[in-house]
């Protein structure tokens, strides 16, 4: 399973409790407050690590809670501090905090009663995607709410998630304090004064953060390969770097991004390649597999517009490039914009060289790279020209 959104609820440890005591001792009288102070809880800290690829961990587990700090004890003993929760998420991991529901406040209305104003919002939980499910007598039925999937269907995207950025984690060992602890309360021989020896008080201690909060992952790759089903992009990928994608002859073999990692020999330079699944007319309209994993390729440099030139499932692969940039433009005008490079596969075909040089009589300007990825043809070259892209790119973003 491969998850790249999901929504979590994490709270931080409260601070322990301040202690009121008072030192006893034989022959020792009024020995004076001896309260101690209670431990601050443990945060909750996310940490970027380049050792996963995906937010499986918190599928399964949706809620992060820190505990507590102890409370103090007598004898000016401290309570301990909660061990602070780090969790480990990919790197390339935006954090955004969800509007907190309004707490209830209970006011006094004309017949003295108490009412709660302000409803909470229901938030379903992570893990609670399914309808809820009814039943009477024997049969049993699954609610879905349609109003939510026609607003989906109508503007094509998945709906933004809506809140506040609070952190990007794209370096591993990036950390990011999720939820900050409350700090512990102190206890009463902190309060001791020359007027008042004998303070019968302490300190409760601090609540910590709480929120909900949606994880949301965009791959950080150099390079993004963008194409029809069937246009050889695993192919490619299993040629240029050591990953091994399923690699099929029908359409939508691969089902999520995979990653795979070009390396130069000469002066250990690598490039990071990111997959996505095929595109087809009409992804803005969720046809396929719609839209939903574009956003991994919304961080690479250079994208690489893989097309069939042989033309295997009876299109024209100038079609594909025409319509591969309308469903980009559709998704994020700022796609189209990045630096980008043609590609030309199958090109072992018969019918591949005719169809090459149509496309190159229809766009004069464009510089198309032929290749078969098939047959590792053209290899070196495209290594050589996607590199020089990246360098450009990266040149390009550095400020003067
Ligand atoms: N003749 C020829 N066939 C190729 C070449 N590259 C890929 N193919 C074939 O095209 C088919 C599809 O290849 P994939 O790499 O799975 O295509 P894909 O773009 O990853 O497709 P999806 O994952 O479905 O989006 C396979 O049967 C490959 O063997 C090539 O250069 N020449
Ligand atoms: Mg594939």
């Amino acid at each position: 399973m491969f998850i790249d959104e999901i929504k979590v609820y994490a709270k931080a440890g409260h601070g322990g409790k301040g202690c009121v005591a008072f030192h006893r001792e034989a022959y020792i009288t009024k020995g004076g407050p001896s309260g101690g102070n209670g431990g601050r809880g443990g945060s909750v800290i996310l940490q970027a690590d380049h050792d996963l690829n995906n937010l499986i961990q918190q599928y399964y587990q949706p809620r992060l809670i820190a505990p507590d700090g102890e409370g103090g004890m007598g004898k000016g003993m401290d309570g301990h501090a909660g061990k602070d929760l780090i969790i480990k998420v990919p790197c390339g991991t935006l954090v955004w905090r969800l509007p907190s529901a309004p707490k209830p406040v209970a006011e006094e209305d004309d017949d003295g009663e108490l009412e709660a104003e302000g409803k909470p919002t229901f938030f379903p939980t992570a893990i609670s995607t399914r309808g809820l499910i009814r039943s009477a007598g024997d049969t049993r039925a699954q609610e879905i709410d349609l109003s939510l999937e026609e607003e989906e269907i109508s503007d094509g995207k998945m709906p933004a998630p809506q809140g506040e950025l609070v952190a990007d984690l794209t370096e591993n060992g990036q950390q990011f304090i999720l939820c900050k602890a409350g700090r512990g309360g102190l206890g009463n021989r902190n309060f001791a004064t020359s007027r008042n020896q004998t303070p019968r008080f302490a300190q409760p201690g601090e609540e910590g953060d709480e929120g909900e909060f949606i994880f949301e992952l965009r791959i950080v790759a150099e390079v993004g390969l963008v194409g029809y089903p069937n246009a050889g992009k695993s192919t490619l990928l299993t040629a240029i770097s050591k990953a091994r994608p399923k690699i099929a002859a029908y359409p939508f073999t691969t089902l999520h991004p995979q990653i795979g990692i070009m390396e130069y020999p000469v002066d250990f330079k690598r490039l990071t390649v990111c997959d996505v699944p095929g595109l087809i007319e009409g992804a803005h309209n969720n046809v396929g597999l719609g839209h939903k994993f574009l956003r991994h390729i919304q961080r690479c440099k250079v994208l690489v517009l893989l097309l069939d030139m042989a033309g295997t499932d009876n299109r024209k692969p100038w079609d594909d490039y025409k319509q591969l940039l309308k469903e980009l433009e559709l998704y994020d005008p700022a796609l189209v914009e990045k630096p980008r490079l043609v590609v030309a596969n199958k090109i072992d075909e018969a019918v591949a060289e005719e169809n090459l040089k149509q496309f190159k009589k229809k766009f004069k300007k464009i510089s198309v790279l032929p290749i078969s990825a098939a047959f590792d043809h053209g290899m070196e070259k495209f290594r050589e020209t996607i590199r020089a892209k990246v360098e450009a790119a990266e040149k390009a973003e550095l400020p003067e």
